[in-house]
């Protein structure tokens, strides 16, 4: 490697997207992360394992957590645990469906930036019906991250119900802005049961903002209570993985705000425009536009939804994303028969024929 791309691959390192949060925390420690302000982050965990023979049944263990960016580094979210192995030891508890609500404040520290980050998280464990909450620090430096929590609740589910408390700590270890590996193990401090771990390898899905891992662990839930105990028997190790989903609530404004800004794109001057097209629909309403060579044509977008002029075999140079309300003119200097798609919808296809 040169040193000008290890340069690049440093810089890259340094400069991480947002929200790719699972390069940046291991499995089960929540850590200090907090989605950014605006945005609501859907994390899905699934594991599971599978039952000796003959029925080599699969018993999955799903998990959710749902939360919001408040801006100042404030988070407010739930987690979902449909099958919670808390309540096997004896518990007493009904269900098996673990809820936990949390809140979080970040008092120090960016996800991905350099340094110390510093979190506070209270919660309520439905299940448990316990006050619970969590200190959780990281230290980044390169691509390696360290993490710590300590736990305190008030009713430890389980154990008739008494306060407990528990340690936790992870590394993130980050080989490139792609891919990287993480591991934590947490427990209670006393009664000690069985430690929870969890191993990891992570990937940040390139071009989106997605980031997902595939994971090996004994904890069924992700709850501050849940990730301070591995299951026991029937089988103590899971295999599963997590994929994280950021919605940002912005993307959401044109169901409010039925006319969007308008904007052009392209717009070359002069160009007189002989043929107008309609994005509707998620179709190119009028397929086929004849024009003269000098023409030019204006696509509109009347959706909700971005689209693309993008030519067959890049025959012109085709247009940006086109926002709703938002217009693209492009003029054909070239006789010819230039068919085009959407990008986003490549069964969105149209014609213009240039004489
Ligand atoms: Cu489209």
């Amino acid at each position: 490697m040169t040193r000008v791309s290890f340069a690049l691959v440093l810089l890259a390192a340094a400069a991480p997207l947002r929200a790719q949060s699972l390069l940046y925390r291991p499995p089960n420690l929540g850590g200090t992360w907090v989605p950014d302000a605006g945005v609501v982050q859907f994390n899905f965990v699934h594991r599971f394992y599978v039952t000796a023979g003959p029925s080599h049944s699969v018993i999955n263990f799903p998990n959710f957590t749902v939360a919001a960016g408040f801006g100042h580094q404030i988070a407010f979210g739930a987690r979902f645990a449909t099958r919670s192995l808390l309540v096997g030891s004896g518990s007493g508890a009904l269900s098996s469906n673990e809820t936990e609500i949390y809140g979080r404040w970040r008092l120090h520290g960016a996800e991905g930036r350099p340094g110390l980050g510093v979190a506070v998280t209270p919660a309520y464990n439905l299940l448990a019906k316990s006050a619970d909450g969590e200190v959780a620090v990281d230290w980044t430096r390169g691509g390696l991250t360290l993490h710590g929590a300590a736990r305190a609740m008030s009713r430890r589910l389980g154990e008739s119900g008494n306060p407990a408390t528990a340690l936790a700590g992870g590394f993130n270890a980050r080989l490139n802005p792609y891919i990287g590996v993480s591991a934590d193990v947490g427990s209670f401090v006393s009664p000690t049961v069985r430690a929870a771990w969890s191993a990891a390898i992570t990937f940040l899905i390139p071009g989106s903002p997605h980031t997902f891992s595939l994971q090996a662990s004994n904890a069924g839930s992700a709850s501050i209570q849940g990730a301070s105990e591995g299951i026991a028997a029937p089988k103590n190790i899971l295999y599963g993985f997590e994929f994280t989903i950021p919605l940002h609530l912005k993307r959401f404004s044109p169901w409010f705000h039925r006319s969007p800004k308008p904007v052009t794109l392209g717009a070359p001057a002069g160009a007189a425009i002989a043929a107008q097209v309609d994005m509707a629909s998620v179709k190119f309403a009028g397929e086929t536009v004849t024009i003269s060579a000098g023409q030019a044509v204006r696509w509109t977008n009347r959706d909700p939804v971005e689209h693309t002029v993008t030519f067959d075999g890049a025959a012109e140079p085709g247009s940006p994303v086109i926002p709703p309300n938002g217009s693209y003119v492009h003029r054909f200097d070239k006789p010819g028969t230039y068919t085009y798609h959407c990008t986003p919808h490549p069964f969105m296809k149209g014609t213009v024929i240039v004489r």
